[in-house]
């Protein structure tokens, strides 16, 4: 985008944010990329030559949980040593001016918008913090220490899992509800870093968009929801966000002023 269009794209987005009632917010790994977290697609969907389909799975579970607790122990001990960016502080920022009629759905399980400040979020893919006991199913939240291998559970001994959705998994319907409630209700989706590729997180886009939501793209490239958006704003979330943040402030003033 040159820079003109970027601000003609950014003062579109700020003035239709500026008369919004209700906001929704979806992002994935993208957001979290400059703060260090690698995305999923960057690593052609790959970990250590493991397809992170086959890895992130009850069958990959199944046929080696040692691997899987590698798997996740290593985005663990990666996501430890990271910080939020001026993206997910954005984001934080943009929910304090529409309180609870704001949602953030994230496919995030790295639990940085948390750690940013975000309030009414939906961690619709779980979170690596959480462990869920295979006997028990006593949900914990863990915090980023080392499990080590294979965690027991300390109320009954069980083998404890990522309390994550893996893929062939279905999302907890509490929270799948509240997503959809939100894209339903919401006239303006942000879509933030993520390539739109994943079920049903991604039908979030089209049903706001049949409601008459106005979708606003925020990634560095175009995606399967770029079709969708209204506005585009192509660059790196960490610097877009803080923008459009600003020209909402500048809208706000002049408005006011
Ligand atoms: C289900 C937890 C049924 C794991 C995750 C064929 C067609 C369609 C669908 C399917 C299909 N075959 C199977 C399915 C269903 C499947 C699916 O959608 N598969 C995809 C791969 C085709 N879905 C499922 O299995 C779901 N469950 O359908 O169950 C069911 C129903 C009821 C009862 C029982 C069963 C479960 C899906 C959840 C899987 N778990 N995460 C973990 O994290 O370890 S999904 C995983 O992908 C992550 O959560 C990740 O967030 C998510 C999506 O990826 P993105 O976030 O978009 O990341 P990606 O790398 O792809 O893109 C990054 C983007 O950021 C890029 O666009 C890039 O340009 C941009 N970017 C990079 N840097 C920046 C940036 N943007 C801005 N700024 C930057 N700096
Ligand atoms: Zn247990």
């Amino acid at each position: 985008m040159t820079d003109e269009e970027l601000n003609t794209a950014l003062d579109h987005a700020a003035r239709w944010l500026r008369v919004s009632k209700r906001v929704c917010v979806l992002s994935g790994a993208g957001v979290s990329a400059e703060s260090g977290v690698a995305t999923f697609r960057a690593s052609n969907g790959l970990w250590e030559g493991h397809r992170i389909e086959d890895v992130a799975s009850p069958d990959g579970w199944d046929r080696n949980p040692n691997l899987v607790w590698n798997f996740y122990n290593a985005r663990r001990a990666n996501v430890a040593t990271v910080k939020p960016n001026p993206g997910h502080h954005a984001i934080a920022e943009l929910e304090k001016r529409w309180g609870d009629r704001f949602t953030l759905v994230t496919q995030n399980v790295d639990g940085l918008h948390l750690e940013a400040g975000s309030v009414n979020v939906l961690e619709i893919h779980g979170s690596l913090r959480q462990t869920r006991c295979t006997v028990c199913g006593s949900v914990e939240n863990r915090g980023l220490d080392p499990l080590g291998e294979m965690p027991e559970c300390p109320q009954c001994h069980g083998v404890l899992r990522p309390h994550i959705v893996w893929f062939g998994e279905g999302l907890d319907d509490d929270i799948w509800s509240a997503a959809m409630v939100a894209a339903n209700g919401c006239d303006t989706l942000l879509v933030v870093g993520t390539s739109a590729v994943v079920y049903p997180a991604a039908s979030l886009v089209p049903i706001a968009r049949r409601k008459g939501a106005t979708v606003i793209e925020v990634n560095m490239t175009r995606t399967e929801a770029s079709s969708s958006a209204d506005i585009g704003l192509y660059g790196p979330s960490g610097v877009m966000l803080p923008k459009l943040l600003q020209k909402l402030g500048e809208t706000v003033a002049s408005a006011t002023g």
